[in-house]
């Protein structure tokens, strides 16, 4: 029988000659195809050696790195479940997560041991291994006694491969369980949708704890055998440096807005680039505009989730239409439908509802949840809203969900505001996202004091900067009196929207 693991595929795309470079880094590292091969062997054998329960949770919160890679690309490798986490994340929000997904290993930075270990112990995880993006760590050490020989576990398509936390409109995030097929499934699809072509080069300048930067990315590249020039951060600078040695990049739209910054971003150096795409959040029609007269590329704007990986893309050959997120992938079924459960007609503008391989196996340990957000028929609501014009490009137009999308990072208002909420003095308070020439979209605090308190924002934003991870602090906050209300009493978040929408203009 087939085995259906991730890795297995992965590893079967490898190149033929295993000592050509696989990996360069910003370091000037490189390593080869051998390298990748033989360093998942031993980390996938070391996880095997910990006689953890089948399912088990691999949860890692680490720098970017290459071994950080492995350790997914191990975790694969072993059949043990991959569980992401961003390192802005601070000690509340690790707690939830490790308590909530009950890891067996922990992997955290050697700077992190001290309160990581001590969550994780008590929520009683048995292994906390520590690696750190200078290749130290116990967990390289640990795996050094280890062979470099391993046999690909064996893995359904609906077995789980990774788990991915996403915040909930109400109440905690959500971890979105993924399948080997899911994941295989999409990473196939996009190879041919893309056009990978053999000497393909990718930049890989995205965070690893997302979608994006860890499947869409990653896979893309392995799958095709292609190296990839590997940024431990984005730096715009470095970017358009290398890009003359690459022929794929991949980025959130605030990364195209940094590298137009640049005066070194032009034709010359875009001259191999045969590939920009967009996504993870919507990319404004100048930024689309301006890299097309600036590079003479035109960005293909694609558009995805945790929930379902990749689901729409512009077309690689045919016309890229900026505004758009192009079409229903390959395999993908997509459709509108009013709040009734409808369809709507093609233009009309409704929640967008998918179905497809590529769609998660359900929210982990909430099947009430779950349940909630497939219909009757068993299409996923995204949450987003949009519209399919008569070509059949489907345009994202906004969310029923209340989320803010800030430099491709997700900020769900009710979080933040549960946070504010609980402050001394505090009556009530509003999150909304607002415009912002760089991150695309930024947080507001709108804060009611209680009779008789008087609050001062700036200790606001000093609370809530010691508590949650620094991308959901709201770049600015404001006490006032009252805010505007529907005749139902619900907070107008609309007319708030409106009034601070100019703040960063
Ligand atoms: C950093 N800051 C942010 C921020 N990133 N604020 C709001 N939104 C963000 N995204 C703040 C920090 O808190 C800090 O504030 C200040 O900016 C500088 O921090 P930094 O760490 O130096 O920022 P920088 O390294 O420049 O990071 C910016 C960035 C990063 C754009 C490179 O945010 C990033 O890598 N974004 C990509 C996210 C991503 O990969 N998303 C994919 C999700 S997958 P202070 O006050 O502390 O100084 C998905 C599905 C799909 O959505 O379809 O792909
Ligand atoms: P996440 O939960 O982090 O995976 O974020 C997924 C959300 O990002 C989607 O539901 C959309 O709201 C948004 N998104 C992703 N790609 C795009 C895009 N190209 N344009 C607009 N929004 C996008």
């Amino acid at each position: 029988m087939k085995n259906n693991n991730l890795f297995a595929a992965l590893r079967a795309a490898f190149p033929k000659d295993l000592d050509a470079v696989a990996v360069e880094t910003d370091t000037g590292l490189n390593y080869s195809w051998r390298d990748l091969d033989r360093s998942t062997a031993m980390i996938a054998n070391l996880l095997q050696s910990l006689d953890l329960p089948p399912g088990a949770r691999i949860a890692v919160q680490v720098e970017k790195s290459v071994e950080a890679m492995m350790l997914y690309l191990a975790t694969l490798r072993a059949g043990y479940v991959f569980l992401p986490l961003n390192t802005a994340y601070q000690s509340a929000e690790i707690e939830y997560f490790i308590s909530n997904a009950e890891p067996s290993v922990v992997v955290c930075s050697k700077k992190n041991f001290g309160w990581v270990s001590k969550i994780a112990f008590k929520a009683g995880t048995q292994n906390v291994f520590t690696l750190d993006d200078d290749r130290s760590g116990s967990l390289l050490e640990r795996a050094a006694h280890c062979s470099d020989r391993h046999e690909v576990a064996r893995r359904g398509a609906d077995d789980l491969a990774a788990i991915l936390y996403t915040s909930g409109t109400t109440g905690r995030s959500k971890g979105a369980m993924l399948s080997h097929g899911n994941m295989l499934s999409n990473a196939l699809v996009l190879k041919d949708y893309w056009a990978w072509t053999p000497g393909d080069v990718l930049i890989h300048a995205l965070p690893i704890f997302h979608v994006h930067g860890l499947f869409v990315a990653i896979h893309g590249a392995l799958i095709n055998g292609s190296k990839m020039i590997w940024l431990a951060r984005f730096d715009p600078k470095l970017v358009v440096q290398k890009l003359p040695e690459a022929t794929v990049f991949m980025g959130v739209p605030t990364l195209y807005v940094r590298l137009l910054a640049e005066p070194g971003l032009n034709r010359e150096a875009c001259r191999h680039m045969r590939l920009f795409i967009a996504g993870s959040a919507p990319l404004l029609i100048e930024t689309f505009t301006e890299w097309q007269e600036r590079t003479g590329h035109t960005i293909l704007e694609r558009y995805g989730m945790s929930e379902t990986a990749m689901l729409t893309s512009n077309p690689y050959e045919g016309e890229r239409r900026g505004g758009t997120v192009g079409f229903a992938l390959p395999g993908v079924s997509l459709r509108v439908q009013d709040d009734a459960g409808q369809p709507l007609p093609t233009g009309e503008i409704g929640g967008i509802q998918v179905k497809g391989p590529n769609v998660f196996k359900g929210y982990w340990r909430m099947p009430e949840k779950t349940k909630e957000e497939f219909t009757a028929d068993g299409y996923f609501k995204t949450g987003d809203v949009g519209k399919i014009d008569e070509r059949g490009y489907i345009t994202i137009v906004g969310r029923s969900k209340d989320l803010i999308i800030s430099g491709g990072y997700n900020v769900y208002p009710a979080e933040i505001e549960g946070y504010i909420n609980d402050m001394p003095g505090v009556a009530e308070s509003a999150v909304i996202g607002v415009p912002h020439p760089d991150f695309g979209e930024v947080g507001v605090a709108i804060v009611i004091a209680k009779p008789g308190a008087t609050l001062d924002a700036e200790q606001i934003i000093a609370q809530l900067k010691a508590q949650l991870a620094n991308f959901k602090i709201p770049k600015r906050c404001f006490i006032v009196g009252e805010l505007p209300r529907n005749t139902m009493g619900k907070v107008q978040k609309n007319v708030l929207r409106e009034q601070h929408k100019a703040l960063f203009a």
